[in-house]
């Protein structure tokens, strides 16, 4: 497909792949800091309602309003406030805070500097994921220049009287401890497991303190709003999805990657257009789309002409995630890739819950002995009701567990069974895979 998806104002990714990109010369040189500069000449309230405004939405996974949960934050709590950065990237098909660490990680240092401002923060946790290891050199080289240059430290870029401390802590490889509150378990030096909510991190946190969340992108995102204003980001998305956002391309394409996309943009563009996907390899045909990173709902190959946004996504039952879109075609079988998704999850449910703990592992033996042809129908009904048990049917208010890795675990289940139910049915008919031996051997 020739170039036809309307080409956006790239606002994070501008930078990337400019020599020396990730250095303060060059971030400065590009008007960087001029955000914090503005926010500082404001009340902190008023740099809050700048956030609202914008529309400016939670860029890890549940598109959570920014300034609205910033204004969670009680403005006379005795304790200490503190922001977290999680930075624990490890969604299947998610690829793209990393990027944002190796090309830019100022922006996202200034972006806790404005948000700590706001929110009267006096200290900052960055949280990648353990395997970040060359990205946690950048993003340390980074925090050290900016407590070099007086931006952090003392005085907040000079702010007399504000004094703000970073400080960069790396994960140890669990996919949990991207839960919010399993990442401040973590921080707190405790076995990563996600606590009940409510109350909220943002009025209980870090150690019992109010703390906020907030994506890597997502903070990326503050500083050209205070820069450039409300208005105009808020206007570069749709109704209620201000700016542009980053996705990750992957699976059948011929050109996969990060791409900086509108909200308006749509999955058969991304895939199609020449600035993004450029078409599928040769003789294939798109046959599914997971939108969102695995724990997002599939999408068959009639319903992607849907924007990648979060509410034209939830309209058709699923999300916009973390922005990992993959593609699968048609000598895809859906049990086999089912089954890889269901691995991950059983792999890493922390264990607390039973339905959680007992059931992923039971949807991954399902789905081998239906991949393998040794199942009876009734295992598929089978399937379905242990995926229910974990969270049910349609995605909406749902969880039967402590957090949101149980539902990402049963709704693809739900959505591949809902889709795709004809090619579980055949490999129990024809007591074989369909689309061939797997590549790899048997394993699960
Ligand atoms: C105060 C209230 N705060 C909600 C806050 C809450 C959280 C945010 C969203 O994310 C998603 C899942 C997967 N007072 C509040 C409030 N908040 N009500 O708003 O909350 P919630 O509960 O809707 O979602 P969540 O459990 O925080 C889960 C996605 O994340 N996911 C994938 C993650 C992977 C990555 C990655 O690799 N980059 O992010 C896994 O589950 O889509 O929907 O901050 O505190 N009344
Ligand atoms: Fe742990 Fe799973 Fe329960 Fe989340 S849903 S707390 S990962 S057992």
């Amino acid at each position: 497909m020739a170039s036809t998806a309307k080409a956006v104002e790239p606002v994070i990714s501008a930078a990337w792949g400019k020599p020396q990109s990730w250095t303060l010369d060059s971030y400065r040189s590009r008007g960087g800091y001029d955000g914090l500069k503005r926010a500082l000449s404001m009340e902190p309230a008023a740099i809050i309602d700048e956030v609202k405004k914008s529309n400016l939405r939670g860029r890890g996974g549940a598109g959570f309003p920014t300034g609205m949960k910033w204004s969670f934050v009680p403005k006379d709590s005795p304790k200490p406030k503190y922001l977290a950065v999680n930075g624990d990237e490890s969604e299947p098909g998610t690829f793209k805070d990393r990027y944002i660490l190796e090309n830019d990680p100022h922006m996202m240092l200034e972006g806790i500097a404005i948000a700590s401002y706001a929110l009267g923060v006096h200290t900052c946790y960055v949280y990648l994921r353990g395997e970040f290891k060359f990205q946690a050199e950048r993003t340390q080289a980074a925090i050290d220049e900016a407590y070099k240059a007086g931006i952090f430290g003392k005085s907040l870029m000079g702010k007399e009287g504000f004094a703000l401390d970073c400080f960069l802590v790396r994960g140890a490889g669990a996919y949990i401890c991207g839960e919010e509150t399993a990442l401040l378990e973590s921080l707190e030096g405790k076995k990563g497991w996600p606590r009940l909510k409510p109350p909220f991190p943002a009025v209980v946190g870090l150690f019992g303190s109010p703390t906020v969340v907030n994506n890597v992108e997502t903070l990326a995102s503050v500083p050209p709003i205070l820069a450039k204003g409300a208005e105009w980001y808020a206007k570069l998305g749709t109704d209620k999805s201000g700016g542009t956002h980053l996705v990750c391309l992957s699976g059948s394409v011929n050109r996969p990657g990060v791409y900086e996309v509108g909200m308006h943009t749509t999955i058969l563009e991304l895939i199609h257009d020449d600035k993004y996907g450029q078409g599928m390899p040769k003789g294939r045909k798109v046959k599914a789309v997971i939108p969102g990173g695995s724990s997002a709902p599939v999408l068959g190959a009639d319903e992607l002409d849907v924007a990648l946004e979060f509410e034209a996504l939830k309209m058709k039952q699923t999300m916009a995630g973390s922005g990992g879109v993959i593609v699968m075609d048609d000598a895809t079988c859906m049990v086999r890739s089912l089954w890889r998704v269901a691995r991950f999850y059983a792999e890493e449910s922390c264990g607390q819950c039973t339905p959680c703990r007992e059931g992923t592992p039971w949807q991954t033996r399902l789905l081998r002995k239906i991949e393998e042809g040794r199942a009876e129908m009734s295992d598929i009904d089978m399937l379905s009701n242990v995926a229910s048990s974990i969270a049910p049917y349609p995605p909406i208010g749902l969880g039967n567990t402590i957090c949101a890795l149980g539902d990402a675990a049963a709704l693809p289940t739900h959505s591949f069974l809902m889709r795709f139910r004809d090619e579980f049915e055949a490999h129990v008919r024809e007591h074989r895979c369909p689309y061939g031996d797997h590549p790899w051997g048997s394993f699960g």
